[in-house]
């Protein structure tokens, strides 16, 4: 079987390889089945100094030792399940890196979002890979760039896509999902991380 093709983007100091239709054959399964797997809850965010619902459902999933600190919190993972531990098998094959935790994002229509941030929480390490792949409705994703915040690139993240942020993208790009009112339906983001796992 030929693997689908990648579209490498140069983000002076880092690059981006999107692969629009890596998993376009399979999608809606891949929805309905990476849904009923992913244990959901609504974190908090502080934003303005004030503590808030995060606008989206999120889930972390993992190797046994791979918590991830977010907006403060500290998360133990749930386990992958066998949906997400084939899906990461083809993510890892197409972009060649091992991936051992993966955080799951539904935007539960255009209203809902994640502000601007970049994936450099320490326990990533300094030169991380993030993997991120999108199922449902199709969503703006913008990246601009740290030390010039008008330079800015914007790419559309559709059904069944694969997009690879690699180092040292995260160091000198944020990057944000912007809320889209004129979309409706909803949209599972999952963004695949290696976690240097604390010692047992
Ligand atoms: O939903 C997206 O495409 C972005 C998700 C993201 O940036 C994250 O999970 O850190
Ligand atoms: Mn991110």
């Amino acid at each position: 079987m030929q693997l689908p093709q990648c579209e490498r983007t140069l983000l002076e100091p880092g690059r981006i390889c999107f692969w629009p239709d890596a998993f376009a054959e399979d999608a809606a399964e891949l929805l309905r089945e990476l849904c009923a797997e992913a244990c959901f809850s609504q974190h908090r965010v502080r934003l303005f100094g004030r503590e808030l619902p995060a606008p989206r459902l999120s889930a972390w999933h993992g190797e046994h030792g791979c918590s991830y600190r977010y907006s403060g919190v500290r998360h133990e993972p749930q386990p992958l399940g066998p949906a997400m531990l084939r899906l990461r098998g083809r993510v890892e094959a197409l972009c060649g890196q091992s991936f051992n935790s993966v955080l799951l994002n539904l935007y539960r229509s255009g209203e809902d979002s994640m502000g601007w941030h970049s994936d450099d929480e320490p326990e990533l390490g300094p030169e991380p890979f993030i993997a991120s792949v999108s199922l449902g409705e199709a969503r703006r994703f913008v990246l601009r760039s740290r030390a010039e915040p008008r330079r800015r690139h914007e790419c559309l993240l559709g059904n069944g896509s694969l997009l690879l942020m690699e180092p040292p993208l995260q160091a000198a790009w944020q990057h944000a999902l912007p809320k889209a009112r004129r979309c409706s339906g909803p949209r599972l983001n999952l963004t695949w991380r290696f976690v240097r796992p604390e010692p047992r």
